[in-house]
């Protein structure tokens, strides 16, 4: 396939998940996804996520700061642990395999940078914010506000 028709078919797959485009220099242009949060979940993420390089971008419409923390999972741990642990106060270690990288928004805002991360396929990755409106306040983790994905 030519350079030409698979960035047309590239362009055709769509805006949220972009596979990864070839320029016309030939350097490798990675996937972006646009994470959106409000109070107090996620936008659903692209169902079909690749693994390799990938741009991650946050944008905060909630009326609070939230974060867009990205982990991957240990073997064997659930997404249902790390929930439980963070509704009951305990450290989130236990079950997080990598803390791979974390964006902050303000209310309203989009996070300043983005973060690039090289997806591993097979994975069991999260995203999630474990902030709390005040020091009593449950985490928006156990509020709901986390996603799950698992590139191929
Ligand atoms: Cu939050």
């Amino acid at each position: 396939m030519s350079r030409r028709i698979l960035l047309v078919v590239a362009v055709l797959i769509g805006f949220h998940a972009t596979p990864a485009l070839v320029s016309a220099q030939g350097d490798l242009r990675p996937v972006r996804i646009d994470v959106v949060a409000n109070d107090y979940a996620f936008m659903p993420l692209p169902a079909d996520i690749a693994g390799g390089l990938t741009m991650f971008t946050f944008a905060n419409r909630g009326k609070v700061i939230h974060e867009m923390s990205i982990g991957r999972l240990k073997d064997g741990a659930t997404f249902e642990d790390l929930q439980k642990a963070s509704k009951e106060g305990r450290p989130l270690r236990e079950f997080v395999g990598r803390s791979v990288g974390i964006l902050v928004a303000r209310a309203g805002m989009e996070a300043d940078g983005k973060l690039l991360v090289n997806l591993v396929p097979g994975q069991a990755y999260f995203v999630m914010c474990n902030f709390k409106d005040t020091p009593d306040a449950p985490t928006h983790l156990s509020l709901g506000m986390f996603a799950t994905f698992r590139p191929r």
